[in-house]
């Protein structure tokens, strides 16, 4: 029995380690890429989930890990893929928001003093215009795919 909850325990806390709730928010496996020495800037993508019946908007996001964050999003336009700043993310009611590299949203980590390593956590600081601040945790890992963030 005492194994049993044990388990149990366990398998629930895995499950949820890496999501995070504000109010009816829910911020999803917050990731950043790592970078390569002397870049100054990286990405940092994570699934914003809206499980309330009102519309919020998130406006800010900061970290100890880079002197500003900027919220972008990223579109092709005639065949380039271009970038820019965005004075927030608005999630609808029932919304889930999936940010990832190459397209729409994510959250850009301006000057970063040190590269970020694969491995390292760092807390993010998110801000939303209804629900307040929420601060999460954010792993960093190796960017995947071949896909690199264009240099601003
Ligand atoms: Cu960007």
């Amino acid at each position: 029995m005492k194994i049993l909850v044990t388990l149990a325990l366990f398998a629930s806390l895995a499950a949820h380690a890496h999501d995070f709730s504000l109010k009816d928010l829910r911020i999803v496996h917050p990731v950043a890429n790592a970078t390569v020495p002397g870049a100054t800037t990286g990405g940092a993508y994570l699934t914003l989930e809206n499980k309330g019946r009102t519309a919020d908007r998130l406006v800010a996001a900061s970290t100890p890990r880079a002197k500003r964050v900027e919220l972008h999003t990223m579109s092709m336009d005639g065949g380039v893929m271009r970038m820019r700043e965005v004075d927030g993310i608005e999630i609808k009611p029932g919304e889930t928001i999936k940010m990832r590299p190459g397209s729409g949203f994510h959250l850009m980590l301006m000057e970063l003093p040190a590269p970020l390593k694969d491995g390292e956590t760092f807390p993010l600081t998110l801000t939303f215009e209804k629900s307040g601040k929420v601060e999460v945790k954010t792993w960093v890992q190796k960017a995947k795919g071949g896909h690199e963030h264009h240099k601003h």
